[in-house]
């Protein structure tokens, strides 16, 4: 894009002045705050208020690794409007978008100061009873409602089109299905993990089931899925819950989005283990068993959900057919169980890593969360095929754990 450049925060200020969102001659203040791997994220607000907007901008290459990684400013293009189609299937549950501008690759959008990532929360130990309910939700609405088996297939195939990411799924391609299962280079992890990872490495059956798993994230276009749904693309307070950062969105596997919430719980899950040396063994023993039941809850809400918007909504002729919800949903099921246990083992091995482990300083005590993490996502992704229900992934966690 020609008149593109990367804003700094008076350039910000200037810009949003402009939109006419604040009143003429407001006194405002802006900080960049941006902590991801990819982009510019600005907080502009009248100096006395307590919320103003976002500004969230793509810069021409990844942050987190500088200008030697080139992106694709187009993913500002495909988040803003991953967003619309997200807010009319889901009213609420994303932030609301004010504006897009494609030139500098830039969405101003609600500022959420009022609420927090969902992973922080978790790492304080805090437990959100709604968010079981609210997420299984926006997931059976945004999958089924953007599927063949909702949407008229024009449609759908023009949905394809308009959500084509190449370059970002060349990010996940890498990062999360090839990098971490041989000495590349763009891996880092814990030395204390030499041992585990170099078995990785040599795992012939893993190496096997993950060549499936890449090969179905390349070819299934079943949805628009959000495409990087961790802990850190959600956002919450005690009773709302918005689902921000659809930058990586594409025609992509169901399971793909139901599997990363899956993973990220589970990385949570595991970094108990590397936490409790300063916190009482049974504090750390009941937020696990808050998240595996998390983990039920959320795939309860999802199927309860799915099936009810399945026989309201289906346009499918096909859909009817005796027994096809109930394997389409067992599908989706094992394709999250797989793809959990890639998304796992990759924020251990891989480029991109989770604050849930790293904030453990120790690199003893870090290595026994991330050596559980490895041990359940091997299992998730070996064992994914056989899954026959929600239990047998919270089972399989607990499993490991007691190994
Ligand atoms: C270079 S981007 C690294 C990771 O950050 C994003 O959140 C995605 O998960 C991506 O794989
Ligand atoms: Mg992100």
């Amino acid at each position: 894009m020609s008149n593109y450049y990367p804003l700094n925060s008076q350039q910000a200020m200037e810009y949003v002045g402009k939109l006419g969102i604040f009143p003429d001659h407001s006194s405002l203040v802006c900080r960049e705050i941006g902590d991801g791997n990819l982009n510019l994220v600005f907080h502009i607000k009248e100096k006395s208020a307590a919320t103003g907007v976002i500004i969230k901008q793509a810069l021409p290459y990844a942050r987190v690794v500088g200008e030697s990684w080139p992106l694709t400013l187009d993913r500002a293009r495909i988040e803003s409007e991953a967003l619309i189609v997200h807010h009319c299937m889901c009213p609420g549950m994303v932030p609301k978008v004010y504006h897009y501008d494609p030139g500098l690759a830039l969405t101003v959008m609600e500022d959420l100061s009022t609420h927090i990532i969902l992973r922080k929360g978790l790492m304080a130990r805090t437990a959100y009873p709604l968010f079981a309910k609210q997420i299984g939700s926006f997931l059976a609405r945004t999958l089924l409602l953007t599927s063949d088996i909702v949407l008229d297939p024009l449609e759908k195939k023009n949905r394809m089109i308009q959500f084509s990411n190449p370059e970002m799924c060349k990010i996940t391609e890498d990062l999360v299905f090839t990098d971490p299962y041989y000495d590349a280079e763009t891996n880092r992890f814990n030395p204390l993990l030499d041992e585990e990872v170099k078995k990785i490495w040599g795992n012939d059956k893993l190496k096997y089931q993950i060549a499936k798993l890449k090969e179905k994230f390349l070819t299934h276009s079943q949805a628009l899925i959000h495409g990087d749904l961790h802990t850190g693309s959600i956002m919450v307070t005690g009773n709302d819950l918005k689902v921000i950062d659809p930058e990586f969105a594409f025609y992509g596997p169901m399971g793909f989005d139901v599997g990363a919430l899956f993973a990220n719980l589970l990385l949570s899950y595991a970094s108990q283990v590397g936490h409790s040396l300063s916190v009482e063994e049974r504090k750390r023993k009941d937020y696990q068993n808050y998240l595996l039941n998390t983990i039920e809850q959320v795939w309860l809400a999802f199927e309860q959900e799915f099936r009810a918007l399945w026989k309201e909504q289906a346009k499918e002729p096909t859909a009817a057919a005796k027994g096809y919800v109930d394997d389409y949903i067992m599908r989706i099921l094992q394709d999250a169980s797989g793809f959990a246990g890639c998304k796992m083992l990759r924020r251990v091995i891989g480029l991109a890593h989770v604050e849930d482990l790293e904030s453990i300083e120790d690199l003893e005590s870090r290595a026994k969360g991330e050596k559980l993490a490895l041990g359940i996502g091997q299992q998730l992704v070996i064992k994914g095929d056989r899954i026959q229900n929600i239990k047998d992934i919270t089972s399989l966690a607990k499993k490991v754990s007691s190994d």
